[in-house]
């Protein structure tokens, strides 16, 4: 029988050398497989006298335990330093610029959208979505809209055929209808914006069918006017990047809100050019108002208790201002030309940190 001490060291020898996984299994077959060395031995065993055959088996036996660690041992190192190099070699340098070939670009009506999320968002206001297919009560019952509103007429609404229950839905006219479904499930205090896409049976120079908007909410026991000022002029100031541009707010008519109002921009359009923030013009860009205690108590909020304001802006109209991009249909004629020339630079996200616009 070969020295048992002379072939452990030498099997552990050559485990410890292996540098990799493949050859650490064949050092496994040679020794400890089905024709390996220390199988083989064990095998002999039998042509051995039983006096011999009782210490040389338990030799064998140790032999075989010891090698059968080591090899699991030198297994686990191998596997993690392979895992080491791997992450090492997958490494990614975030800090890189984005890659100037990018060809895509970020289409006005979503760059505007992500501007006034970053704007409320640092207020404090939470992103609420509801769907496009609405029923009558939240489109309209619920916003104080009366059975013979304008609003409601064939030529303004988009009706669905009748359903079953002979209930006519319809593509929701503005996001309000969010703001009512948030009413209903969540308690008091909101405080809320619902962007997403609104549909008129409207369609020439400046209307589109389907055009996006943004509506804003906020619900607690002692919000008021004043609060409403504050929070829209500071919008404007941010959304339009000027410091202090003007800001006037008009006595109007919703059914969903009293007092309602609506909100100027100073402009100048001198030499046929708009700008912003200067000049003696002005420039209507959003509605709101404080929420009719009618639109609480349809919401199953209490009026005595519960107060707050509400606000709704177009989107394309803010975005055409901004940007001045002079023609509302272009934004849906998915032109390549357009969208390079109108476009943003992916990855270029606004925040009121590093500036809203690139
Ligand atoms: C506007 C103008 C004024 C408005 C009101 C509501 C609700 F659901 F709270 F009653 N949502 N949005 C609102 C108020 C919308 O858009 C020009």
């Amino acid at each position: 029988m070969e020295d048992l001490d002379q072939l452990r060291d030498e099997l552990l020898t050559a485990i410890a050398a292996a540098d990799g996984l493949d050859a650490l299994e064949a050092i496994r077959v040679a020794a400890l497989g089905r024709k390996g060395r220390v199988t083989e031995l064990m095998k002999g065993l039998g042509q051995l006298a039983a006096d011999q055959r009782r210490a040389a088996g338990q030799g064998l036996n140790a032999v075989k335990t010891a090698v059968a660690v080591a090899i699991e041992a030198r297994q686990s190192g191998l596997a993690s330093a392979a895992l080491d190099a791997a992450l090492a070699a997958d490494r990614i340098d975030i800090t890189l610029p984005v890659r100037p070939q990018a060809q895509g670009r970020i289409h006005p009506i979503s760059q505007t959208f992500d501007e006034i999320v970053a704007i409320f968002g640092e207020m404090g206001f939470s992103v609420a979505e509801g769907p496009d297919i609405e029923d009558d009560f939240h489109n309209f019952t619920a916003l104080n809209i009366p059975p013979e509103h304008p609003a409601r007429q064939m030529h303004d609404t988009f009706y669905l055929p009748e359903n079953a229950a002979g209930d006519r839905m319809v593509l929701r006219t503005h996001t309000s209808p969010v703001q009512i479904r948030t009413m209903q499930s969540n308690p008091p205090p909101l405080r809320i914006i619902a962007p997403g896409r609104t549909y008129r049976c409207d369609s020439d120079m400046t209307h589109t069918p389907m055009f996006h908007q943004v509506e804003g909410l906020i619900i607690d026991k002692t919000t008021h006017m004043g609060h409403l000022k504050g929070c829209l002029i500071e919008f404007c100031r941010a959304y339009f990047e000027v410091p202090d541009v003007p800001v006037r707010f008009r006595p109007s008519y919703f059914p969903f809100t009293e007092p309602s109002a609506e909100v100027d921009i100073g402009c100048s359009r001198a030499g046929g050019e708009l700008k912003i923030g200067t000049g003696g013009d002005w420039l209507e860009i959003l509605g709101c108002g404080m929420v009719h205690p009618k639109v609480l108590l349809a919401c199953g909020i209490d009026p005595n208790e519960y107060q707050g304001f509400a606000f709704g802006m177009g989107i394309e109209r803010i975005a055409m201002l901004k940007y001045g991009i002079p023609d509302l249909r272009t934004f849906f004629d998915a032109d390549m030309r357009w969208l390079r020339h109108y476009g943003f630079v992916p990855l270029e996200v606004p925040t009121l940190l590093r500036g809203l616009t690139p």
